[in-house]
């Protein structure tokens, strides 16, 4: 398992000390990394619901997707192209479900916006 080491200094422009998904992003919580950009970090998920079940977040914290797409600096754009890259590393190419949980009504438990990259089997429509 790797964290996201290469990248500790870097200076997050905003982040929550409490919590989880940034301190995956500063490296003081390991998570096993599959990709890391200037304003993403991307890892496996660790109660994998598909063969490739990889999350994609933004360093910066944004509780979820709509308040990352307020920040209007094109971050949603970029976790979309993110775990585009990320599926064809897994062998996936362009066959996969991105998944956004927003609010507790909908499963979200992190609040830290991160899009859920799930392939590598068939999906069934409406999800659960
Ligand atoms: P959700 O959409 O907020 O429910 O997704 C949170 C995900 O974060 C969920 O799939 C967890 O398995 C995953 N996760 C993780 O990968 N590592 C952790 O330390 C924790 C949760 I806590």
């Amino acid at each position: 398992m790797r964290s996201a080491t290469g990248w500790e200094r870097t200076q997050v422009a905003q982040s929550d000390p409490e919590c989880l998904f940034c301190k995956i992003v500063v490296g003081e919580v390991p998570a096993e990394i599959v990709r890391e950009g200037e304003r993403t970090v991307a890892f496996r998920d660790i109660n994998p619901q598909a063969p490739t079940h990889v999350l994609v977040i933004p360093r910066e914290h944004h509780p979820d997707v709509a308040a990352a797409a307020r920040a209007g600096t094109g971050l949603v754009d970029e976790l979309a192209r993110e775990a585009q890259e990320v599926a064809r590393g897994e062998g996936i190419g362009s066959d996969y479900r991105l998944v956004f949980n927003t609010g507790t009504g909908a499963g979200q438990t992190v609040f830290h916006v991160h899009a859920h990259l799930l392939g590598g089997r068939g999906m069934e429509w409406p999800p659960g």
